[in-house]
């Protein structure tokens, strides 16, 4: 009896830890939460709400993903996530469908497919080769994680994105490879802090100098009355 008591206490206790360390973990996914409160209640549900234009925003399933077609580089039309973005990065859905492709171009040979990382076209997912745009030139297609690329296979080395495929779990993992999109936002949010930053330095660097007129008086009567002893 008694030891069937112990046990099942140590099973609840273990089980609290693990609780304690998974909450733990969620904070530090968070935005910089790092408070360590490990249970706070109401720390479960907005965490993703506060990051909604982070890199990689994944395009909605279903989406027609439509591009310009110039050589210099696929120029995005929609969706929004895209619009007049240069080769821009499309971070799908595993599993999901989409499709992609161009209406209109700059008049020069154009096709589209998609690739994997080896820059093997998957599952025949490629177009003909031509210089007018429209329905022939969009592929429909189920995002699966070998996916790596959209190229233009006449300007594969101007006309080239990636895919990042958002699986389950996974998207940790994908965002060292959006490095490059991190950095455009980086630069943004520190536009914003630069001037945060500069309106608090300001006040501090008063509160210094009172601070140090202050203490220079102090020093000058300590000094003195060292030199009367
Ligand atoms: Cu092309």
């Amino acid at each position: 009896m008694r030891d069937s008591t112990r046990a099942t206490r140590r099973n609840v206790l273990k089980t609290a830890g693990a609780v304690g360390a998974t909450a733990f973990i969620a904070g530090c996914n968070g935005n910089g939460n790092d408070e360590p409160d490990d249970e706070e209640p109401d720390d479960e549900e907005p965490a993703n709400d506060e990051e909604p234009d982070e890199n990689g925003e994944a395009i909605e399933p279903g989406t027609r993903i439509e591009f310009d077609a110039q050589t210099a580089g696929w120029v995005g039309i929609e969706p929004e996530e895209i619009a007049d973005e240069e080769n821009p990065t499309l971070t799908l859905q595993e599993g999901e469908e989409y499709e992609i492709g161009w209406e209109e171009g700059d008049g020069s040979q154009h096709n589209i497919e998609i690739r994997d990382e080896d820059d093997e076209v998957i599952d025949d997912l490629e177009t003909e080769i031509t210089d007018e745009g429209g329905d022939d030139q969009f592929l429909e297609f189920e995002a699966s994680e070998e996916m790596a690329t959209y190229v233009c296979e006449p300007h594969e080395t101007t006309m080239v994105g990636d895919i990042e495929i958002e699986g389950n779990g996974e998207a940790e993992e994908d965002e060292e490879d959006d490095e490059a999109e991190d950095e455009m936002d980086d630069e943004e949010e520190n536009g914003e802090d630069e001037m945060d930053d500069e309106e608090e330095n300001g006040e501090d660097e008063m509160d210094d100098e009172e601070e140090n007129g202050e203490d220079e008086m102090d020093d000058e009567e300590e000094n003195g009355e060292d030199e009367d002893e």
